[in-house]
């Protein structure tokens, strides 16, 4: 069955071209590609790609990765001047003998390779945002408690694009892209590019997961869910496991994950409401639907993209 699901609703554009590109070329790869591009370009989404808000020195700093069910891995971390990472990533993936290049030796590989560099990486809305940040951070007219969170807003922006899909030949293909935590310490790297932590996929299935990467990171949330769907748990309750288990070490992390069975079947989870999926099946229906997954506190999410 082709299926596809992603994070966020602001991932409806990409999850249109990742079904269109199955429609076409039924190759799960290039519709994790295509599908994740589309939500990096789209420059009102703020947590990734174009659009991105910067790092604490003012540079948009991406990163991406891709796993496939049959084994193949690429990742890029902390690449700078480029508007998108996924396709850098697929390259790692397909030709380079290594399965993660980070900062300069990533931006050199993308060159390498011939893929665009851009000097238009900032919106105007991420400059100002970073204007207002720099501002507070000279006045220090900010309310940050010990772990660095802002207590107004009681938690750091963050919202990574994962998508997942199945072609009919069974191949399942998980990726993920983000600018990461918003002002972040350049060189900082969260879960989303991490396998086994942000992504993972096997011929178990594959798991993307969404939220304070520092954090999440220690879990290995989504090789964890593919875990728990090898030993038979549908993809629903693979989620609420994994969720579950890092509420009770950490009950105020902001983090979520989606999953995709081996048979395209789908599931989600996350400790905090307001997490939302995007999904669309050929079985099922022939529209994209949109999912709010019930959070396990009454806490609700405090998104990057309003
Ligand atoms: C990170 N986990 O860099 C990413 C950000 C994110 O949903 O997912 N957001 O920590």
């Amino acid at each position: 069955m082709q299926s596809v699901i992603a994070t966020w609703p602001f991932s409806r554009c990409g999850i249109e071209a990742a079904k269109a590109s199955l429609s076409k070329s039924n190759d799960a790869i290039t519709a994790v590609e295509v599908g994740i591009k589309a939500v990096e370009l789209d420059p009102s989404v703020t947590s990734a790609g174009y659009g991105g808000l910067p790092n604490a020195s003012g540079d948009l700093e991406l990163d991406a990765a891709l796993m496939t069910s049959d084994g193949r891995t690429g990742a890029v971390m902390a690449l700078h001047d480029h508007q998108s990472a996924i396709t850098p990533a697929r390259y790692v993936m397909e030709r380079c003998n290594h399965a993660i290049l980070s900062g300069e030796g990533a931006k050199q590989f993308a060159k390498d390779q011939g893929l665009h560099q851009s000097d238009n990486l900032l919106t105007e809305h991420a400059k100002r945002r970073y204007e207002a940040y720099l501002q507070e951070e000279s006045t220090g007219n900010t309310t940050k408690t010990e772990q660095g969170i802002d207590d107004e807003k009681m938690m750091p922006h963050t919202d990574t694009v994962g998508m997942i899909a199945r072609d009919s030949t069974g191949l399942i293909v998980a990726g993920c892209a983000t600018s990461g935590m918003q002002f972040k310490h350049p060189g900082r790297v969260g879960d989303s590019p991490v396998f086994g932590a942000g992504l993972y996929a096997d011929i178990a299935g594959a798991a993307v997961a969404s939220g304070d990467g520092d954090t999440m990171l220690r879990f290995c949330m989504s090789f964890l869910a593919v875990e728990r769907m090898r030993q038979g748990d549908n993809a629903e309750y693979a989620c609420e496991y994994v969720v579950r288990r890092v509420r009770e070490a950490n009950p105020n992390c902001q983090a979520a994950i989606a999953a995709m069975d081996r048979n395209g079947c789908t599931g989600a989870a996350c400790i905090y409401g307001g997490f939302t999926t995007m999904e669309w099946s050929v079985d099922s229906s022939q529209d994209v639907v949109m999912k709010m997954v019930p959070g396990q506190t009454g806490n609700s999410w405090l998104h990057s993209c309003v």
